[in-house]
C-alpha cells in the first residue's frame, strides 16, 4: 500500500487552491491536480504492507497535533518533474510538525521523505512552462490541526487518494 501523511485543506481553501490551479494551468500547461487531491504532503512513506498501514493508522489516530496557521503567499516550481506549487515561508510550527513526524516514523522503522522539507501544495505536474509565467499574487491563510494518513492508488484518471486515519481533533 502506497502511503503518505498530509494536511488536507478545508473545503473553502481547497476551492481557492483549485482556482489557482486553473490559473496556473492556463499559464504553464501540464496536468492540473484534481480538486479532491489537493493537499500538503508532510511525509511520503512509500509502499507498506497492510499490517504496517494498520499500525500507522493507530499511531496517527492516537496523536493530537499542535494546531498552527500557515500563510501561503508564493508560487514555486520544481523544474525537473515540472511541478508548479503554491506555498509560503517555512512556518516554524509546520517544520516542527514535519520533523517530529519523521522522527516518530524513524522509530517505527520507516525512512520517510523528504528529508529537506519545502512545504508546498502541488497544483500542476509535468508543466510545459513551470517557470517564467507571471502568476497573480497570493495571500491565503491555512489554519490546520489534523493530519491524515492517505492511501494512494493509481487509476486511469490519475491517483486516487483515500484517507485511512486522522490525528485527533
Ligand atoms: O504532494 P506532492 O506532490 O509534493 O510527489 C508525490 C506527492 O508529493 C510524493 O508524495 C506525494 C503524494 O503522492 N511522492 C510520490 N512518490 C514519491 C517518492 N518516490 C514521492 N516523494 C518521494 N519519493
Amino acid at each position: 500500500m502506497r502511503l503518505f501523511l498530509a494536511l488536507i485543506p478545508p473545503p473553502e481553501l481547497r476551492r481557492r487552491f483549485g482556482e489557482l490551479a486553473d490559473t496556473a494551468h492556463s499559464h504553464c500547461g501540464g496536468r492540473r491536480v484534481a480538486d479532491d487531491n489537493l493537499h500538503l504532503t508532510l511525509a511520503f512513506l512509500g509502499e507498506q504492507p497492510k499490517h504496517r498501514a494498520e499500525e500507522l493508522a493507530d499511531w496517527l489516530g492516537g496523536m493530537r497535533l499542535a494546531p498552527g496557521q500557515w500563510r501561503l503567499d508564493r508560487w514555486g516550481h520544481f523544474a525537473e518533474p515540472g511541478i508548479v506549487w503554491i506555498g509560503g515561508a517555512p512556518e516554524s510550527g509546520l517544520t516542527r510538525l514535519q520533523h517530529s513526524l519523521r522522527e516518530d516514523l524513524e522509530g517505527l522503522g520507516i525512512d520517510a521523505r523528504p528529508r529537506r522539507f519545502t512545504p508546498h501544495i502541488t497544483l500542476l505536474r509535468r508543466a510545459e512552462h513551470p517557470s517564467g509565467a507571471s502568476l497573480p499574487e497570493v495571500a491565503l491563510d491555512w489554519s490546520y490541526s489534523r493530519a491524515a494518513l492517505i492511501l494512494s492508488e493509481p487509476t486511469h484518471q490519475g491517483s486516487r487518494y483515500t484517507p485511512l486515519a486522522w490525528s485527533r481533533a
